[in-house]
């Protein structure tokens, strides 16, 4: 019997719940909802996911389905605290991890990498769309920089303390930084470090591997 049933698509931001879910070492179930095809707008998926967004994660014996992946996150490492130390004890430094991801998933993707990828989310005006575009690629450009200079402190992970549910989230947008283009290695250098001890970790091998995606430095 699987504990959860995560609903994803091959690369977006649910690897970074498949990554913590793999780093459980809990049964769970996959269900692929491809993006590029439209899977999330079905009708089967939009009564489990109104919002027809991925991530979303049914819990065994939970009649509710969680979605919003800073929830998904927060759910699974509290829940598996006693194995799993990707959630800081310290008050300081939980309030850390959250800061991250209201930034991550508010500003970096869902302004920076929506106004790229869902100009139309922006402006209904197509004329308008290559500003937009333009607008997106310039948010996400200024806030890697910001990530990179996080790092300057010599800190291995997003947080000083070590590896937290921050780490595989910023895997993924390394990750959306090289499908766009960017010199990720040359621009930033300590992230990749990161990225690369990242990919050393056996439950990331396994998520990449599953998704059948992956990520060559
Ligand atoms: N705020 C949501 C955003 C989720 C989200 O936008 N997921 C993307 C994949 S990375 C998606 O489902 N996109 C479908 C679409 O844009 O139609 C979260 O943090 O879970």
């Amino acid at each position: 019997m699987n504990t959860y049933r995560l609903y994803f698509s091959p690369g977006a931001c649910s690897l970074a719940a498949h990554i913590v879910l793999e780093e459980t070492g809990v049964p769970f179930e996959l269900v692929a909802v491809p993006v590029g095809e439209g899977a999330n707008l079905q009708p089967a998926y939009l009564a489990i996911n109104p919002k027809g967004r991925v991530p979303a994660l049914a819990i065994a014996g939970e009649p509710r389905v969680l979605t919003e992946l800073p929830a998904i996150m927060t759910f699974i490492s509290r829940r598996h605290r006693e194995t799993l130390a990707m959630l800081p004890q310290d008050p300081f430094d939980e309030a850390r991890c959250h800061e991250w991801f209201a930034w991550l998933t508010g500003w970096v993707h869902g302004v920076g990498f929506g106004a790229l990828w869902r100009p139309a989310r922006f402006a209904a005006e197509e004329t308008l769309h290559a500003a937009v575009c333009a607008q997106g690629r310039r948010t996400i450009e200024t806030a890697f920089g910001q990530i990179e200079r996080k790092f300057v402190d010599g800190s291995s992970h997003a947080l000083p303390c070590g590896y937290t549910i921050v780490d595989p989230f910023l895997l993924v947008l390394y990750r959306w930084g090289m499908r766009i283009g960017l010199q990720m290695t040359n621009r930033y250098p300590a992230w990749t470090a990161l990225t690369r001890c990242l990919l050393e970790r056996p439950a990331v091998q396994r998520a990449l591997h599953s998704e059948g995606i992956s990520l060559e430095l």
